[in-house]
């Protein structure tokens, strides 16, 4: 049986879909972020030694990184669905897509998290300090980055209706949730029309729906 370790409001939801884009059974292992820090609880590190979300247990094997998953997955249960024919045009782009979304799209994304707990949570007396470096940053790296990003994705979604192409495959499951996290931070429907309009498409899923009924809350860190 498929075990998905689950974290609370986590790049573990997209795992969640694929199993039930795939009509395959499976159970949740539901973890709850610490309060705080918002980390995953220690738990996790006894079922992977990083204690990150997702994980995928299944026969013997313990699989970490969402995008090993998601190829474990396509390659054992999936029978050539959602997934372009090797040689193609889409098989291309879809590879691209699958590594795009953990290699570039989600550091951004996290470092624009992570500097925005640096303005709010360092400690009054030197937040001026930390706002003035974290400004810096954002200005010089994170913000042209990402945008030049999201321009991107914006216009590759410009010549088709799903990142590998005509059909839903596995690289739109990899790529919702970095588009996702982008419509925390930033006004998609205004900014990135094509951006709001795919994950309008996500969200219209019957196998979206189910997975975040079955997974719990879901609503992403800002
Ligand atoms: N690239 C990894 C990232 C894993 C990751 O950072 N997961 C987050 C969930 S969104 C996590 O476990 N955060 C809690 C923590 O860092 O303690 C993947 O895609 O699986």
């Amino acid at each position: 049986m498929i075990t998905v370790h689950h974290l609370e409001n986590s790049r573990s939801q997209r795992v969640l879909w694929l199993l039930e884009e795939l009509g395959l059974g499976y159970e949740i292992q539901r973890y709850e972020r610490d309060e705080t820090t918002s980390l995953a609880p220690p738990e996790l590190k006894a079922v992977h030694p990083l204690g990150k979300s997702p994980v995928l247990t299944d026969d013997g094997l313990v699989i970490a990184e969402t995008g090993a998953i998601i190829e474990y997955v396509i390659d054992k249960y999936a029978g050539g669905r959602l997934v372009p024919p090797p040689g193609s045009p889409e098989r291309l782009r879809y590879t691209y897509w699958m590594h795009m979304a953990e290699g570039t799209a989600m550091p951004l994304l996290v470092m624009t998290l992570i500097f925005n707990r640096v303005e709010t949570g360092t400690p009054w007396l030197i937040r001026p300090i930390a706002k003035a470096i974290s400004g810096q940053v954002r200005s010089a790296y994170i913000g042209p980055n990402l945008k030049g990003c999201l321009d991107y994705m914006e216009a590759e979604l410009g010549g088709s209706t799903w990142f590998a192409g005509e059909e839903l495959t596995a690289a739109d499951v990899m790529m919702s949730f970095p588009v996702e996290a982008a419509a925390v931070r930033t006004d998609l429907r205004t900014e990135y029309p094509k951006l709001a309009g795919f994950l309008d498409r996500v969200h219209a899923r019957p196998a979206y729906e189910t997975a975040l009924r079955r997974g719990g809350p879901y609503s992403l860190l800002s």
